[in-house]
C-alpha cells in the first residue's frame, strides 16, 4: 500500500482524536441560542479563564470570531490599525470593509511584529478629512511572519500607546496556545494588556471546529448578538464545544512536539540546494521556506507528487506547518522530497 502523504499545508487539517470523538458522542446538550447548552457554557468558562477575560463566545469559526470583535470595536468609516500581513486583512476575504465599513491602515514590520513607534506614526491627528482610528490589532503566533511569536512586554507597549490615543486593542491569538508554550508563559500574560482575544481551537489543538472570542461581560454581549446577526449562532453545539474541552484540557503541552519538528524540517532542508530558510528563525510549528530560482507553486506541485503537501504562500515562499498528525517518522520521511526536488 502506497505511504499516505505527509500533510504540511496547515494545523487546520488535524483530524479530532478518539477522545474527541467520545466526549461529541457523549456530549450532554441545548439549544445554544437560547444559552441552554451546558457543555458550550463550560468551555466558554474555561477559556475566559485561560485568557484572564470575564466572558467568551463560541463561534464556528477564527474568521467570524475576529469579525465579530472589529464589529464590536468599530462603527462605518472608522479605521483599524494592523500588521500589512495580518490574517485578518490578506486573508479573510475583506470581510473588514464588507460587513464593518472599516478601513485598514497597515503598518510595517518584520515577520509580523511592530513597535509603539510603528502606532504612532500611522496616526493622524483628529480632523474632518480622516477617518477615525478605533481599533488596533496583534496576530500571535503570526501566520504570514512563519509562526512568529510576540511576547506578552511587545504586546503592553503597543496596547499602551493604542489606549492611550483611544483605540480599542484585539489580538488574533488563533494559534496563541503556540505561543504560550513556545515562551513557557500562561495565556493570560498575553492576553492581559488587550480588550479581545480570539483563539481557535480548530489549528493545532486538534478539535474539528471552534473558536472562542473573549473579553468584557458588556463586549461579549454585544458580540452574541452580532454572532445571530452572521448566522453564527449554533443549536446543540455542545457536541462541538464537548471536543473544544478535550482540545483545552489534554492538547496545549504536546505542542511542543511540533515546535522541535518545524525546527527539525528547517534544519534539514537548510543544506538543501535551492531551498533559503533559517532555523533559528523557526519560533513555533511553521518554516517559511523561499525557493528563489524556481516558482513556489511549481516546487509545491513537484513535492506533491512526492509525497509531501505544503502551500505557496508568496511568488518564492513555501509554508510548511506541522501538526498532531505529522510525526517525527514522518518529517524524516519527507526530508528526501526537498533533495530529490531541489535535484530537478
Ligand atoms: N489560518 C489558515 C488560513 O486561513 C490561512 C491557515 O491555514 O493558517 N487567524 C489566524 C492567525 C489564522 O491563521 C487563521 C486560519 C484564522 C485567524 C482564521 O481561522 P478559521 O480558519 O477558523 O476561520
Amino acid at each position: 500500500m502506497p505511504e499516505s502523504p505527509v500533510d504540511l499545508r496547515s494545523d487546520t487539517v488535524t483530524r479530532p482524536t478518539p477522545a474527541m470523538r467520545r466526549a461529541m458522542a457523549e456530549a450532554e446538550v441545548g439549544d445554544d441560542v437560547y444559552g441552554e447548552d451546558p457543555t458550550v457554557r463550560q468551555l466558554e468558562a474555561e477559556v475566559a479563564a485561560a485568557t484572564a477575560k470575564a466572558a467568551a463566545l463560541f463561534v464556528p469559526s477564527g474568521t467570524m470570531g475576529n469579525q465579530i470583535a472589529v464589529l464590536c470595536h468599530t462603527e462605518r468609516g472608522d479605521e483599524m490599525l494592523l500588521h500589512e500581513e495580518s490574517h485578518i486583512y490578506y486573508y479573510e476575504a475583506g470581510a473588514p470593509a464588507a460587513l464593518a465599513g472599516v478601513s485598514a491602515r497597515l503598518l510595517p514590520g518584520v515577520r509580523g511584529r511592530f513597535g509603539p513607534e510603528a502606532v504612532v506614526a500611522a496616526l493622524r491627528p483628529a480632523n474632518a478629512h480622516y477617518p477615525r482610528p478605533r481599533l488596533l490589532c496583534i496576530e500571535n503566533t503570526h501566520n504570514r511572519g512563519g509562526g512568529s511569536v510576540w511576547d506578552p512586554t511587545a504586546i503592553a507597549a503597543v496596547a499602551a500607546v493604542g489606549h492611550g490615543r483611544g483605540l480599542a486593542v484585539h489580538l488574533d491569538g488563533a494559534r496563541i496556545w503556540n505561543a504560550s508554550v513556545a515562551l513557557a508563559v500562561p495565556v493570560a500574560q498575553f492576553c492581559g494588556p488587550v480588550d479581545t482575544v480570539m483563539c481557535c481551537l480548530s489549528k493545532g489543538l486538534c478539535a474539528p471546529v471552534g473558536s472562542l472570542l473573549c473579553g468584557s461581560v458588556e463586549t461579549i454581549a454585544r458580540a452574541r448578538r452580532y454572532r445571530k446577526l452572521l448566522g453564527g449562532g449554533m443549536r446543540q453545539a455542545g457536541v462541538l464545544a464537548a471536543a473544544g474541552l478535550v482540545a483545552l484540557r489534554t492538547m496545549v503541552d504536546r505542542l511542543a512536539e511540533d515546535h522541535a519538528h518545524a525546527r527539525f524540517l528547517a534544519e534539514g532542508i537548510s543544506s538543501v540546494r535551492g531551498f533559503v530558510v533559517e532555523p533559528e528563525t523557526v519560533e513555533t510549528n511553521m518554516v517559511l521556506l523561499r525557493t528563489p530560482s524556481r516558482p513556489a507553486a511549481e516546487v509545491a506541485d513537484a513535492l506533491r507528487a512526492l509525497g509531501v503537501l505544503c502551500n505557496a504562500t508568496g511568488p518564492d515562499t513555501l509554508r510548511l506547518v506541522t501538526h498532531h498528525d505529522v510525526s517525527g517518522a514522518d518529517c524524516e520521511r519527507a526530508l528526501p522530497a526537498f533533495a530529490r526536488v531541489a535535484a530537478g
